[in-house]
């Protein structure tokens, strides 16, 4: 891999029968471009917002919709996604950069079994991820009304995932641990490129 690039690791361990899923996205070179930091911006904005959604009473639709909300009003404010933005939102014009749920359940399986609908609440005890991202390909192709994407922002994808406990009060991270503070990806991508 190149210096400017960089490397999206989805790790999925088990341990006692039970998974965990975690995707981190790290500048190699120890440095984000202007380009990758305010994609990555919109995505830990997204995902912070969305951790806040996840609490019992509410459902897997809601904090999906938050993160696309998020997703879409940051893509527009690069000018990478135009118009209106309900129009946006309800038209998924954001499917390009964003085509994936916001997150599954997590357990026996690393996508474990259950259902995904707005009626079922969340309930203190379950345990899913949130994983926000954007994708930007080098051959992407705008939607009808959409801008053409400028060359600088292709081949930049980045997604953020953790795992999350739903408790009585809202949630828990289970993956707080694990960095995702551009600060923090940066020292720890520079160190180990130092490494090698
Ligand atoms: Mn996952």
């Amino acid at each position: 891999m190149q210096e400017r690039e960089l490397l999206l690791i989805d790790a999925g361990c088990s341990y006692g029968y039970y998974n965990g899923d975690i995707t981190r996205t790290f500048p190699l070179g120890g440095k984000f471009s202007g380009e990758q930091r305010a994609i990555y911006e919109i995505v830990l904005e997204a995902q912070q917002q969305a951790i806040a959604e996840v609490q019992p009473g509410k459902s897997f639709k809601d904090y999906h919709e938050i993160a696309v909300c998020v997703l879409v009003r940051g893509l527009m404010e690069l000018g990478l996604l135009v118009g209106d933005f309900e129009e946006v939102v309800k038209e998924e014009k954001y499917k390009p950069f964003y085509m994936h749920r916001t997150g599954h359940w997590l357990g026996l399986d690393v996508h474990d079994t259950g259902i995904y609908t707005r009626e079922d609440v969340l309930q203190p005890g379950q345990v899913l991820t949130v994983e926000p991202g954007i994708y930007i390909s080098p051959g992407i192709k705008p939607l009808e009304g959409q801008p053409e994407v400028p060359q600088r922002w292709r081949g930049i994808g980045i997604r953020i995932e953790d795992d999350l406990l739903v408790t009585a009060d809202g949630n828990e991270i289970l993956s707080a641990s694990v960095p995702k503070a551009i600060a923090d990806l940066e020292a720890v991508s520079k160190s180990s490129s130092k490494n090698h």
